[in-house]
């Protein structure tokens, strides 16, 4: 009873009715013989459950769209994840960096040639998933993503929710931070090399001289998705963020003591924002002021102190994220181990460059916030959130007025903190890094969930919060457990993206294959056809649903079977799969996509195959067999 009465009136009342609702039913079951419940008693039930758990502005009803797309990176798992905003609810996963069992990711050859030189390696670190854009606003046509496990930076077409190129970035070791230029539009994809190496990496010259080691920073061409040109840096690098003028790039830097013993990498009091000048840069390329390094012919800059190209500002220790504000006026760089953020002007960036001002000059306020700050988000009202990892927090506070502050004003810019659980890395608001920041939702990407779900062993998830940030409070909505580790997220506008339904025939993603197919004198999209090859047999297939073109094909034991299906359903969501039991062989094939896998026939005998992706009232029936020879 006393715990009854801490409930707000409301819930009370609610609580109050609900249980006169079941005391009548009750009656009704002993006294009567009991009516079976109608569907109008259903509906009301539900609503009233609806409205004990609490129905928010995040409610998304059973049958309702979303307004946003969320990209949220998979972290060690190596993929990305498509959720809908504010539901939180999974829509997809998106193969990269890793190997996927449902998709034949890392097992197709059309999943292979993307991954090229990296196709033999099965896992990644995926941190930063960020949309191409133009004029600074989200163009939905590709999402670019880093592995920091194996120096890799991956992109996806938007348009078929696909890895479609991958890219091993040379001359570094762990691509970290990554962003995309705004404005004009994503001519490059900028990212960060973090962990310092020698330049010519060969293991001939001295190891132990570590003021011999570097570290790069990566420009990459965004539509071939080759490295551009590379800038050498002091210190090493950790986030990065662009302008909103097509012409400066900034990352963190944190250990520019250039230690390699974690005592060594934190003794100093400040570390530095490096301002790379993009203009600059571009220019000294065309010049050829450049060196190559490790036999291979990417340009590298000499962008050390000292440099034109770069600018070096000291801030406050460690610093981690790099925000830009969303009206262009402001880099942020998040303390970590102080609790200040640094805000940068990249108005006085120009002065900078051409020596009028001091580095420290481009700084206008350096707000105190907290334990922790890593990453800051905007909303479009002037407001910046920032992540207190050790608080456990976030800090909504006023750019302004930390400007003003910063000048001697008495004024408070912190406007709330809100607890999160726990230990929050990145953040990220609605639409938040391009000029569209509307200030409507904030994801708190927490670490820690610790007693917020059912404990599920010694691994626990890690919890995403959903928060309305639209009032002048920030009001967390939901708890949303993820596995590990959605490193960042991204939530954009859902008229932003447009998804193809169905693949289009002769899609560049098959293209090799399709090409393949032509030369053994195969339409993919008509015949069923066996093509021998030597030891090699290629098996063309087509499949509809619920049967493929071919139930039975003949091979030789130790063969090298190539099999190509190609999916004539012309039907929203008919996908099919294609697995060869006991063969460790298993691809998805969606409508009009044409999939190819490789496999040696090693087991002699009857070996079936069946579709795996369930497809039709008969798909337990949709199979064949391999008949293997001995
Ligand atoms: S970093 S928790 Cu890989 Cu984005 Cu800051
Ligand atoms: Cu086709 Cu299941």
């Amino acid at each position: 009873m006393s715990d009854r009465k801490k409930l707000p009136e409301q819930k009370q009342l609610k609580d109050e009715s609900r249980r006169k609702f079941f005391a009548k039913s009750a009656l009704l079951g002993a006294g009567v013989v009991a009516a079976p419940m109608s569907a109008t008693m259903f509906a009301s039930m539900a609503k009233a459950q609806a409205a004990e758990a609490g129905s928010n502005s995040a409610t998304v009803h059973p049958g309702e769209l979303d307004e946003y797309y969320g990209f949220w990176s998979g972290g060690h798992s190596g993929e990305v994840r498509i959720l809908g905003i504010p539901s939180m609810r999974e829509l997809m996963r998106i193969p990269v960096f890793n190997t996927d069992s449902a998709t034949g990711w890392g097992l197709t050859n059309e999943s292979k040639r993307i991954k090229g030189d990296s196709a033999h390696l099965q896992c990644g670190d995926s941190h930063h998933p960020h949309m191409s854009m133009t004029d600074g606003r989200y163009d939905g046509k590709y999402v670019f993503i880093n592995d920091k496990a194996n120096s890799r930076v991956a992109r996806i077409r938007c348009d078929v929710m696909k890895t479609d190129k991958m890219l091993t970035v040379p001359n570094v070791q762990a691509i970290h931070g990554l962003r995309v230029q705004k404005v004009p539009y994503t001519k490059y994809v900028i990212c960060n090399g973090e962990f310092e190496i020698p330049m010519n990496n060969d293991g001939k010259a001295s190891m132990d001289d570590i003021s011999t080691y570097r570290s790069l920073f990566n420009v990459i061409n965004a539509e071939t998705m080759e490295v551009a040109f590379q800038v050498m840096v002091d210190g090493n690098l950790d986030n990065t963020d662009a302008d909103f003028d097509g012409k400066y790039f900034a990352s963190t830097c944190y250990n520019s003591e250039m230690g390699v013993t974690l005592g060594d990498m934190i003794s100093s009091e400040r570390d530095h924002v490096v301002v790379f000048n993009l203009p600059r840069c571009e220019a000294a390329i065309k010049a050829g002021k450049f060196k190559t390094y490790n036999g291979n012919n990417v340009p590298v800059l000499d962008g050390r102190k000292g440099s034109a190209l770069t600018a070096y500002i000291p801030v406050p220790k460690s610093p981690h994220g790099l925000n830009t504000s969303p009206n262009g006026d402001y880099f942020v760089a998040n303390g970590k181990l102080s609790p200040t953020v640094s805000v940068i002007s990249i108005k006085k960036l120009d002065d900078l460059f051409d020596n009028k001002i001091k580095p420290r000059d481009t700084i206008v306020a350096e707000p105190e916030l907290g334990l922790g700050p890593l990453h800051t988000a905007f909303d479009n009202r002037g407001n910046a959130y920032t992540t207190l990892f050790i608080d456990s927090q976030i800090a909504k506070w006023s750019v302004e007025d930390a400007i003003k502050a910063y000048n001697g004003e008495k004024v408070n810019y912190i406007r709330q903190k809100l607890d999160v659980h726990y230990q929050p890395g990145h953040n990220h608001t609605s639409q938040g890094e391009t000029r569209d920041a509307d200030g409507k939702w904030l994801i708190a990407l927490c670490k820690f969930s610790k007693d917020r779900f059912l404990p599920v062993g010694p691994l626990r998830a890690e919890n995403d919060q959903l928060i309305d940030i639209s009032g002048d409070e920030m009001k967390l909505v939901h708890d949303g457990p993820t596995f590990a580790e959605p490193h960042d997220c991204i939530i954009v506008h859902r008229s932003k993206v447009k998804p193809n339904k169905l693949w289009e025939r002769n899609d560049p993603f098959f293209a090799e294959t399709i090409a393949m197919a032509k030369a053994d004198g195969v339409n993919v999209y008509a015949d069923n056809k066996v093509v021998r090859d030597g030891k090699k047999v290629r098996v063309y297939m087509t499949s509809i649903a619920p049967s493929f073109g071919m139930t039975e094909f003949r091979v030789k034991l130790g063969d090298e079977v190539t099999v190509v299906i190609t999916n004539l359903d012309q039907v929203e969501d008919v996908t099919h799969g294609f697995c060869m039991t006991n063969h460790g062989v298993q691809m998805e094939v969606a409508p009009q996509a044409t999939a190819s896998i490789t496999f040696i026939a090693d087991k002699p005998g009857v070996q079936w195959y069946y579709c795996n992706w369930f497809c039709h009232a008969l798909h337990m029936e949709m199979r064949g067999r391999m008949l293997v020879e001995a």
